[in-house]
Order: C-alpha cells, then structure tokens, then sequence
C-alpha cells in the first residue's frame, strides 16, 4: 500500500514527498477527451463505471500518490433538484436570490439523490485494491452558493456580495441548507470508502476577512469537524485568498492547501505546526521547459523541507492545455528531491 499521501497528511515521516494534482483527471489528458467524445460531462459523473475509469486515467499514465474521484462540485445539488448544465462550467437557468426561493430549497438525502457517487467510490476502493488511496471532495458552502446565485462561473461573482450586503439572512439561510446537505454528501462518501476527503474553496478570496469570518467559515468548519468524527483526515483548498490563511487555518483541517500566490514558508511561518501543508506550484509553470518546471518544483520542495507533512501540488487545477511531457518533468523532479542534499547544500536560488 502506498499511504505515503496519508501519512504526510497526519504529519508523518514519509520516504519522499507524496504527490498528486488537483483536476488530475480531465481535460488535459487524450483519454479523458476520448471519453467525452462519448458521453456528455454529467454522465460521465453519474455513471460509477465512467466515473470509476476517468479517475483512473491519471494513475495509469504518472506515479500519482493519491487518486481524486472524478465528478464536480456542483453534482451533490441533484439533491436539491437545481436543473444545471455544463458549458464546460456550471450554468443554472434560474439563479437563486431571493429569500422565496432559498426557502424552497429542499435537499434529499445525499443517499439517496446521488447514489452514483457511493456506487463509484466503492468500485474505485475495489480496483485500487489498497494501492493508492482514494481523496473524497466537496465544494464549501461559500464557493457553491457563488455559482448558485451568479448562475454560472464570473470573474468578482458580484451577484453573491451584492446579495450579502443586500439581504446578509438570506445569504446565510442559503449558506446553511448547503453546509448540512454538504456534511450529508461527505459523510456518503466516507462511509463508501474514501480515505480522505478536500473541501474546495475556490472562491471565498473574494470576501474580506469581516465577511469571510461570517459567511463562509461557520460553513468549513462544520465540513471539517463532520470529517474529523468520521476519522478521516481533512485538506482546506483556499484559493486566491492570502489574507484569508490564518482565519482559515482557524477551522483546524488537517491539511491547508494552498494557491501558487503566496510562498508555503510564509504561510507555514503564519499557522500552527501541527496543520500539514498541499501545493503549491503555479499551473502555468508547467507550460515552461523541464528545467524551469523542475527548478520550481524544487525551490518548493525544499522550502518546506524541514516542516512535517507536506503534500506536492498545484497551486490551483491542471490547466486543459498542458503538456503531459510537463506533468511528467514534475512528476520527476518530486521523485528525485533529496531531503538530505538540503542540509548539506542550503538554498541559494
Ligand atoms: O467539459 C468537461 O469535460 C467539463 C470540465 C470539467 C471537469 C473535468 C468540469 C466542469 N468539472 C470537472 C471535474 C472536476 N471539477 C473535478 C475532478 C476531479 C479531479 O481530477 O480533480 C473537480 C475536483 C472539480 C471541482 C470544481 N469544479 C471546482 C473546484 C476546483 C477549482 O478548480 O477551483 C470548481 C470551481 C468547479 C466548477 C467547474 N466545473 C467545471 C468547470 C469548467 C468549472 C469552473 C468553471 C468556472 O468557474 O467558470
């Protein structure tokens, strides 16, 4: 069993830095594209034998430490029965924004709404069969309502502050429904099998720290202390949120992960020891040559070297256009970091 990527997430000792990349499955790979020759993209996330194969791809072609089930953080809404659509990102027809509709919303069991999620994770825990162990995901509470209320991904997402300063209840009643039926999806998820589980907050960086504190951190905490009960760790993507990281690391996840905008030591420098840290490579890195990827890789990797519990990442999603030659340079470059070679050879660069 490979569980060098749990161990570093409990802040163990580990024979390398683990590795695995956010959005590993998907668009940037020719197979996965294949398959969408094929199927549209939410078939694709409610069939568990699709699913089940997607979040394979990547681990056949590179030595990942981790494999992420393949579906989307807007999926779990089946159980509120929002109609959306993917062009490639979300797109709802009837955004939601007044206190009328946020009080029809309904949510099913997660059980029972999206049954194809369990039914995936437990064939993915069957094939992997212990070698690689399988991340969970969720959307915060924050980053869904963001989408639920512009109807679609907009740089700003102005519609949800506008609602915020607008009708601040209104906004928390939504932000409510959506963190208990997102404790319900994770809760499904661990009990089918998954060894960990990521909260993505790709969006929360638009808030102040006032507005962060009130709208979308009672949210994560409650995702992060549902996933502490159920015993498996934690990881807390921040996205574009620098001035958000102490607050963050507030909810106590297991691991902070964080964006390429800021360096892991100044945000290790920042928050308590005994919370691990994931990323944090620029994506854009990977449209360099392999010396420049392998140099950045790591100037990061060795950054961090003398603090427990380290998980090598992006510092956001794969890009649909790199170079697999560019996954594979940093693939390589994890592989031949030499903890060891940093205390006799401090950084210079
Ligand atoms: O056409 C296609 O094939 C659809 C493209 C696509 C893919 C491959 C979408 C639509 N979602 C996904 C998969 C996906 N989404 C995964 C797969 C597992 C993996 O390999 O990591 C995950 C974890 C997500 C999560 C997700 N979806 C996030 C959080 C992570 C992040 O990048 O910040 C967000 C913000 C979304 C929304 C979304 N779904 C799809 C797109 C293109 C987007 C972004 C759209 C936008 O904001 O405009």
């Amino acid at each position: 069993m490979n569980d060098r990527f749990l161990r570093a997430c409990r802040r163990e000792p580990v024979d390398r830095t683990p590795l695995w990349i956010m959005r590993q499955a998907g668009r940037y790979l020719p197979e996965y594209r294949e398959v969408r020759r094929r199927h549209d993209f939410l078939t694709v996330c409610r069939t568990p034998e699709l699913a089940a194969e997607v979040t394979l791809q990547p681990l056949r072609r590179f030595k990942m430490d981790a494999a992420i089930l393949f579906s989307d953080i807007m999926v779990p809404l089946d159980a509120f029965g929002i109609p959306m659509t993917f062009e490639p990102g979300p797109k709802i027809a009837d955004p939601i924004r007044t206190r009328a509709q946020v009080d029809r919303l309904e949510a099913r069991p997660a059980a029972e709404a999206v049954p194809f999620v369990a039914d995936a994770i437990r064939l993915l825990r069957r094939e992997l069969d212990g070698r690689t162990p399988l991340i969970g995901f969720c959307g915060a509470p924050f980053t869904i309502a963001a989408y639920l209320v512009q109807g679609e991904g907009k740089e700003g997402f102005s519609a949800i502050k506008r609602l915020m300063y607008r009708e601040p209840a209104t906004l928390e009643a939504l932000l409510e429904k959506l963190y208990v039926a997102m404790a319900d999806y994770l809760r499904l998820q661990i009990d089918a099998g998954v060894q960990a589980v990521q909260i993505f907050d790709s969006w929360a960086g638009i808030l102040d720290e006032a507005g962060y504190r009130r709208f979308a951190l009672p949210g994560v905490k409650h995702l992060v202390d549902t996933v502490r009960e159920r015993g498996v760790p934690s990881i807390y993507f921040l996205n574009g949120a620098p001035h958000l990281i102490q607050a963050g690391a507030g909810v106590e996840p297991d691991v902070l992960g964080v964006c390429w905008r800021e360096s892991l030591q100044q945000v290790g420098a920042r928050i308590p020891q005994q919370i691990a840290l994931q990323g944090n490579l620029d994506p854009h890195v990977l449209f360099a040559g392999p010396e420049v990827i392998r140099d950045r890789a790591t100037a990061i990797l060795r950054s961090v070297a003398d603090r427990p519990g380290h998980i090598m990442n992006l510092g956001h999603g794969i890009l649909p256009d790199t170079p697999i030659a560019s996954v594979e340079a940093l693939i390589d470059a994890v592989h031949a970091f030499d903890p060891a070679a940093v205390a006799e050879a401090p950084c210079t660069t």
